[in-house]
């Protein structure tokens, strides 16, 4: 039966664009029902006043609910959606009615399932449907419950995926023909809720489609910050019939972003809008025809399958709406390239030809001594203040790492993950849960509203439980990182590295049914220059391993800890900066996509002294049997002079003007280029010759390294950043000088500048 439905659904939505209801609130409030008609015999003893539960009246007044349900497939409907929108544990909480969860949502579901089968007989041609609304609560788990505390939440991950399996299995048993979450305002109560679906239809054997509808305000945003497109690849993981935007704007202000959605979905895109913005009553102004002619402009666009409407719309509406898009044809589903796409509040696709995205590494107890200080301090808010300096240093992605035997892992990053959620700038990116530990990469997930990382599994217990981790994170819609270890141990050799990473490639494709754009292999950045002969290969077998992986796993990314490489030189940040530079140039030429770094301490590869680079080569592609012994000696005498990380060297600035201001442009140093500027300008004629002399040349060397990828584009905005400065500083003097010469001066070409 389900599975007919099903089928006949399918066909309907591949002939025309069906029609949802629209508001069921707006056509109770036209009942006039009193508290206790609200209440019936039923609750009239009830503590708690019921008159704003409206999905309550499937039990009290049953009949009411079915009428209006007839009388939206009467103005034309296709699909109507059970009154449900609140009956999950954690919706029906506040009217004390948990344990009316499963009644509520089999009545829900039996009134529609009338009227939908009544509608079916009378017209064969129109087969009808029932949707099971499930709403999205008052929980919130990407969004602080407390103003004076952001990490704090009102409810838990878990608890709301329980809340919502209680739901789901009552609105399936009742027999609706498809699960409808809606009004998602929390992308990450969205995902438990889809976790929570795909969790009752594998524990039951069945499947009925899904369609996953969720809202956005002012600036195209959802509550908790997440653009379309950040929230589309959050939720992309699970087998949807389509994905919907609702509630909302009203359809005028929905337009630009019902386009962006039918572009980048590979399924089916409904709307379902309110009658335009609330107004200062709190009702809904727009009319049917006003309303039909936007949603009809859409249809004839070709950016929808399924459409109706939300609150303040009525079967008027709904009969206009159906009247408007019948002529037009279905949106034609498009074919989505395979790329790697995550998200935090933003979406970062990661293309053939993006640059080297940079994982940052600091916020990483085992990693960082002044973090693993601040966690254990519990100054939270430094610590969150790492996270922000290592994306404004450029990190694409951030590493988060709560691995110490003293720390309780799970609840350090809850808490840690809760905190950055509710800053902006950190948000911004996806995170990568870093732990061996399952628990704490589940905790991490459980936090994440976008689309994550998990790093990392491997098959170093076996098959069984690589296959069963890997099914769970899927559930969790998160990317993994997967470490080239297997029953054996670590692979060391490129021909282990390669067999490991095939394998579990396959497995992974085949058996769990990852895609493989979600898989990112890490071969292992084991130390180089230990002294230790066996040691002498180790860059080159990742570099040479990454080569292969790439070409036998398509689509698979690599990565790797590029920190890793240089731990013989601890201390020696002058060393250890050249070597990861050195190693990067290599490795990414080989296929690398994204390493976790120190953002904010990334040497230039052309800036790195000839000697020590050549030290360093040596070391990486073992060219010499003393290249380890030359490069301790090299480090001897660099020692304790400063890297990036440990304060500035400043032997640059006995150079001459000229060099000093491409020094300050290649290395984004902003603090002397004023006071260079101003001596500069007491030799050039012109304030314009500085910037078509020294500047505009720092700028085309620094424009040819990126050319050349020996640079990498955070690096570049600083140069720009300091660019930018120099010419503020000219910009007054240039007035000046334009004033006195008495004529405009001929401007030679424009400069533009980056942020
Ligand atoms: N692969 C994957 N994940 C990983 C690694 C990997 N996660 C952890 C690690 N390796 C990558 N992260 C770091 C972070 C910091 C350092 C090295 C790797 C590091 N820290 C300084 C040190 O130890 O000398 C700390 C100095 C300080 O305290 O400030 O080098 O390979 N998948």
């Amino acid at each position: 039966m389900a599975g007919e439905r099903t089928e006949l659904l399918k066909h309907s939505l591949t002939e025309r664009i069906l029609v949802l209801d629209g508001a069921m609130g707006t056509m109770v409030h036209r009942l006039h029902l009193t508290e206790e008609d609200a209440r019936g015999k039923r609750f009239a003893k009830h503590t708690k006043d019921v008159k704003n539960f409206v999905d309550v009246l499937c039990l009290t007044q049953p009949d009411a609910i079915r009428e209006i349900h007839r009388e939206y497939f009467a103005a034309g409907a296709d699909i109507v959606e059970t009154n449900t929108f609140g009956s999950s544990r954690a919706g029906v909480d506040e009217f004390l009615m948990s344990e009316h969860v499963r009644e509520l949502n089999l009545a829900a579901a039996r009134l529609a399932r009338e009227a939908a089968d009544e509608f079916t007989k009378l017209t064969p041609h129109q087969p009808r449907f029932v949707a099971g609304s499930i709403g999205p609560t008052n929980r919130q788990l990407s969004i602080a419950g407390k103003v004076d505390d952001p990490g704090h939440r009102n409810a838990t991950y878990d608890e709301m995926v329980d809340s919502y399996y209680e739901q789901v299995a009552a609105l399936v048993d009742g027999g609706v023909d498809l699960l409808l979450p809606e009004t998602a305002f929390d992308s990450l109560v969205f995902k438990a809720c889809l976790f929570a679906i795909e969790k009752y239809f594998d524990d039951h054997g069945v499947r009925i489609p899904v369609l996953a509808s969720f809202t956005i305000f002012p600036g195209g945003r959802t509550l908790s910050m997440q653009t379309v497109e950040a929230c589309w690849n959050s939720i992309s993981h699970i087998p949807l019939l389509g994905v919907g935007l609702n509630c909302s704007l009203g359809p005028d202000m929905m337009r630009a972003h019902v386009e962006e959605l039918s572009q980048i979905a590979p399924v089916l895109v409904s709307c379902h809008p309110n009658a335009g913005l609330p107004n200062e009553f709190g009702g809904f102004d727009e009319s049917p025809e006003m309303m039909a002619k936007t949603l009809g402009e859409f249809a004839a666009n070709g950016w929808l399958n399924i459409v109706g409407g939300c609150c303040g719309t009525t079967p008027a509406h709904i009969a206009a709406i159906g009247d408007a898009v019948r002529q037009h044809k279905p949106r034609q589903v498009p074919t989505i390239e395979p790329l790697t796409r995550l998200s935090g509040t933003e979406a970062l696709t990661i293309r053939p030809e993006s640059n080297f995205i940079m994982i940052g590494e600091r916020t990483n107890i085992t990693g960082s001594k002044a973090f693993m200080r601040l966690i254990k301090g519990n100054q939270y808010e430094q610590a969150v203040a790492v996270a922000r300096s290592q994306v404004e240093n450029g990190a694409n992605v951030l590493d988060v790492n709560m691995d110490e035997a003293l720390i309780d892992g799970v609840a350090a990053m809850t808490r840690f993950m809760n905190l950055i959620a509710a800053e902006p700038e950190v948000t911004r990116v996806p995170v990568m849960v870093d732990s061996s530990k399952w628990e704490v990469i589940e905790a991490g997930l459980k936090c994440s509203q976008g689309k994550g990382i998990a790093n990392s599994i491997s098959l170093k217990e076996g098959e069984a439980k690589f296959l069963q981790q890997a099914k769970l994170l899927r559930r969790y819609g998160a990317a993994v990182v997967v470490m080239a270890f297997d029953e054996e141990g670590q692979a060391v050799t490129v021909e282990d590295k390669v067999r490991i990473c095939q394998r579990a490639y396959k497995l992974l494709t085949e058996t769990v049914g990852f895609p493989a754009t979600d898989i990112i292999f890490d071969p292992n950045i084991l130390t180089v220059a230990t002294g230790i002969e066996e040691h002498n290969k180790y860059a080159i077998n990742f570099i040479e391993a990454a080569r292969l992986i790439k070409q036998l796993c398509p689509g698979a990314k690599i990565s790797g800890g590029v920190s890793n490489i240089s731990f013989s030189f601890r201390g020696n940040n002058v060393v250890r900066e050249a070597m990861h530079s050195a190693f990067l140039y290599h490795a990414i030429r080989a296929g690398l996509d994204m390493g976790i770094v120190n953002a904010g301490q990334l040497a230039v590869y052309e800036e790195i002294p000839k000697e020590l680079l050549e030290r360093v080569e040596d070391v990486l592609f073992d060219r010499r049997p003393d290249a380890t012994e030359r490069l301790v000696q090299f480090a001897e005498t660099v020692k304790g002079q400063a890297g990036a990380a440990t304060g500035p060297d400043l032997t640059w600035r006995q150079g001459t003007v000229q060099e000093r201001l491409a020094h300050a442009l290649i290395k984004g140093l902003d603090e002397f280029v004023v006071e260079d500027v101003e001596e500069a300008r007491q030799s050039y004629a012109t304030c314009l010759n500085i910037i078509e002399g020294p500047l505009m040349a720092g700028m085309s060397v620094v424009g040819d390294l990126f050319g050349e990828g020996k640079m990498f584009l955070p690096q570049v905005v600083k140069s720009a950043r300091v660019m930018k400065k120099a010419v503020a500083y000219l910009l007054p003097f240039m007035e000046e000088e334009k004033l006195k010469s008495g004529e405009a001066h001929q401007p030679r070409g424009k400069l533009l500048l980056a942020p």
